[in-house]
């Protein structure tokens, strides 16, 4: 199926940003031996491809609107379009040299999430999605959410708060009631890239808390597109407020949002 126009820009500016991360990528290991040099080279990695994504959409789609994970919010003309942007997720897995890292772009009408493209530009994996027209994966194959019924089957992605990030305990909690009731747990570090495997059937289930709106915006269009459910932790359409997200089918999103609820307050 041929792409839109609009998926068309938002894939162009994802493969340029990734041109530049995949350059600055191939930097990181040479860094390593100095100490302080790879966290101030990655954030300059970051602040280049953030710098790409908007001199690229602004120049498609003039006047739209932009909430980016380092400008923060610019304010369009059109007040009706905003771009949602994390020029690069998975900021660690950079730094230590794993290819596991993102690109991720959405699109929002009149607050609405209307499209999504994620790109991991190491492994050149690009994920697509227009509300009403589904979820592709590099531009041919038709993606669709995993299909098992049972929890115990379900390979269930997650976030482990690190250092600095609130409700270590109540993850804790979570994580041994996941353990118990599921056949894996994984961990990628870029919701992002979670929330397109989930898309892909790769991943069954991915829940996360405390996360941003650019960590989630294309990721839930691409889930919604592929047949897919995407919440908040307590079911409900509030992902950006609440910074908590379920994502995975219909029959396990059921199941899995009493048993997190449950979880966390034990
Ligand atoms: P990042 O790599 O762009 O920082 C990993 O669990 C996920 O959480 C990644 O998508 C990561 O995005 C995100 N993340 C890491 N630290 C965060 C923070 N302080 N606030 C919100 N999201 C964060
Ligand atoms: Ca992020």
């Amino acid at each position: 199926m041929a792409a839109s126009p609009l998926i068309n820009v938002m894939v162009a500016a994802a493969r340029k940003a990734g041109r530049s991360l995949n350059r600055d990528f191939g930097e990181v290991e040479n860094l390593q031996v100095s100490i302080k040099g790879p966290a101030n080279f990655v954030t300059a990695a970051d602040h280049r491809a953030e710098d790409i994504l908007y001199n690229e959409l602004s120049k498609a789609r003039e006047g739209y609107g932009f909430l980016m994970e380092e400008r923060g919010e610019i304010e369009g003309k059109d007040k009706s379009h905003r771009w949602i942007i994390d020029p690069l997720d998975g900021t660690t897995n950079f730094l230590h040299s794993i290819p596991l890292f993102a690109i991720s772009i959405g699109l929002e009408r009149e607050g609405e999430l209307v499209a999504g493209v994620v790109y991991n530009p190491v492994l050149d994996e690009i994920y697509t999605a227009e509300k009403g027209k589904g979820a592709f994966y590099n531009d041919r194959r038709r993606l669709r959410v995993a299909g098992r019924r049972d929890l115990s089957d379900c390979v269930v992605a997650t976030g482990i708060p690190h250092r600095g990030r609130p409700q270590h305990e109540v993850f804790r909690k979570e994580l041994r009631v996941m353990m118990e009731n599921t056949a894996g747990i994984r961990r990628t570090g870029s919701a992002a890239i979670d929330l397109a495997w989930i898309a892909a059937g790769r991943f069954d289930a991915f829940w996360e808390r405390n996360l941003k709106a650019w960590d989630m915006a294309a990721g839930i269009v691409l889930v919604r597109e592929a047949s897919g459910v995407a919440s908040d932790l307590n079911g409900a359409d509030d992902m950006f407020a609440t910074g908590g997200i379920i994502a995975t089918n219909s029959q396990i999103h059921r199941r899995l949002v009493p048993i997190l609820k449950d979880a966390a307050s034990s």
